[in-house]
């Protein structure tokens, strides 16, 4: 019955997944779980990793540099035609955003998983990317659909939206490239910093402005869609409790949204992802303050955090990814798709949190994650494991669920107690101090927690174990 009847169905045996750490094994995971057999690609860096034991057949594509081994498109598409993969997933970084690796993949005969290379261009650039949500009707922050030219425009725009107003970078995103402008006088300078940084950082040099939100938080729609033009919104994410753009705990549901909210804004969503052709998983970020949201761009990948949406929807993200790619047919309605309680997701990075979240990548000693009910730990480490400093610190993800936001934080606090892992310096204080605060246990965190709190510093520093020399 039903969907492995279809025409267009290429069910896979192989797929390569192109990355390393937590997420290849999270999509490793999601292969066994579907009868496929997984690749493990991997640099020389991480001949010893945990993805690649896990793997039922790995592949070395480093050198030249450990750093650029992920990254090497030729490499990993002769890793896949080798180990007879017929699909490849990249995970989340690397090259899970490149338009070009996506028409590599495809060019080799091979299926990449995750959305066509045009769905992903026509929401690259910012500016283009707000064309497309306002002419899908769905709300951005007030501003201009098009690149402004000089300081002189910008000031004009100050007087028409009201300082202040954020000068944004067309090819940025992920917060690099914002500057801030309170008033006329600033424009000037605020505006030449801003073009040489991007065009440094993005070798694009092309700037817009927005109306400067005060106090937003960051709430983002999952949506899931298929090749045949259906798509459902999987609810949002809180993820405003972020350090200089990096995200350390992202919740599901928000604390803000009331259900009318979430269903206007998962209509929002996937109105838009319709509207591109996107196909896969995929997240609209939007900013959200005085019960406004904003939509402000989408990342056309699987996300860290996916794990809180699927913990309390129910739902295999990557298993949908896999399958979507296959070619099958969203096998539910939007109507079938119901939050059941409440899910909260810390990072856990090897940083120092009281030396300015500085990495702190070295040997692993004991290692015991928490267990029990209503945990999950999604990890790319294991005991005595030396973590290379090559990549990004994140060496876990800590999620847990409850039949309430309440019930989710009293596990997650639980759960962060009995985290042991020795030998590196981890970020753990810091979250038992986010979840005791008075203002993140309200629910009312937004962008400006971590700023606005520096007690929460403190806090960590207290709950840091003394280091056995
Ligand atoms: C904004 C904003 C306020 N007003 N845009 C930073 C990341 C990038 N994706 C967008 N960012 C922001 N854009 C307007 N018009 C505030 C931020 C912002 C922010 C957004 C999401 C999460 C954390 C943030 C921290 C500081 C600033």
């Amino acid at each position: 019955m039903g969907s492995s009847h279809h025409h267009h169905h290429h069910m896979f045996r192989t797929i390569l997944v192109a990355n390393r750490g937590e997420i290849a094994l999270r999509v490793m995971r999601a292969c066994r779980e579907l009868g496929l057999r997984c690749v493990a690609v991997y640099s020389e860096a991480d001949r010893d990793a945990p993805h690649v034991a896990y793997a039922d057949d790995a592949f070395l594509i480093g050198p030249p540099s450990p750093a650029e081994s992920y990254l090497n498109i030729d490499a990993i598409i002769r890793a896949a035609k080798a180990t007879g993969a017929e699909a490849i997933h990249p995970g989340y970084g690397f090259l899970a955003e490149n338009a070009s690796f996506v028409r590599a993949v495809t060019a080799a005969g091979l299926i990449f998983i995750g959305p066509p290379a045009e769905a992903m261009e026509r929401m690259g650039g910012k500016t283009a990317a707000r064309r497309e949500a306002t002419a899908a009707g769905v709300p951005v922050v007030p501003g201009v659909l098009e690149p402004v030219t000089d300081a002189a425009e910008v000031r004009r725009l100050g007087k028409e939206f009201g300082y202040p107003i954020a000068i944004k970078a067309v090819g940025g995103g992920g917060g690099r490239g914002l500057r801030v402008v309170r008033s006329p006088e600033e424009v000037d300078e605020a505006f030449a910093a801003a073009r040489r940084e991007a065009e440094v950082a993005f070798k694009n040099g092309e700037l817009y402005v927005e109306k400067y939100l005060d106090d937003p938080r960051h709430i983002e729609i999952q949506v899931l869609a298929d090749r045949y033009g259906n798509a459902v919104a999987l609810g949002e994410r809180d993820c405003s409790v972020q350090r200089r753009h990096q995200k350390l705990i992202e919740e599901c549901p928000s604390p803000a949204l009331t259900p009318e909210l979430r269903a206007e804004m998962g209509a929002a969503a996937v109105r838009l992802a319709k509207a591109v052709g996107y196909v896969s998983a995929g997240t609209l970020e939007f900013l959200f303050q005085d019960g406004r949201y904003y939509f402000l761009e989408m990342n056309t990948r699987i996300q860290v955090e996916h794990t809180v949406t699927e913990m309390v929807y129910g739902i295999d993200l990557v298993a949908a990814q896999i399958r979507i790619a296959q070619g099958e047919k969203l096998w539910f309605k939007q109507e079938d798709v119901v939050p059941r309680g409440h899910a909260i997701e810390c990072r856990i990075n090897a940083e120092d949190p009281l030396h300015n979240f500085r990495p702190a990548l070295g040997t692993i000693g004991e290692y015991h994650e928490p267990v029990g009910f209503g945990v999950r730990v999604d990890s790319g480490v294991r005991a005595y494991y030396t973590v290379p400093s090559h990549y990004d610190s994140l060496l876990a993800k800590l999620i847990t669920w409850g039949s309430d936001r309440q019930e989710a934080i009293a596990r997650m606090r639980r759960a962060l107690a009995e985290y042991r892992i020795e030998g590196v310096t981890t970020i753990i204080p810091f979250h038992q101090a986010a979840l005791e605060h008075p203002v993140f246990t309200a629910g009312a965190a937004t962008v400006n927690f971590i700023p606005r709190h520096p007690e929460l510093f403190s806090r960590a520093a207290e709950l840091t174990p003394p280091t056995a020399a």
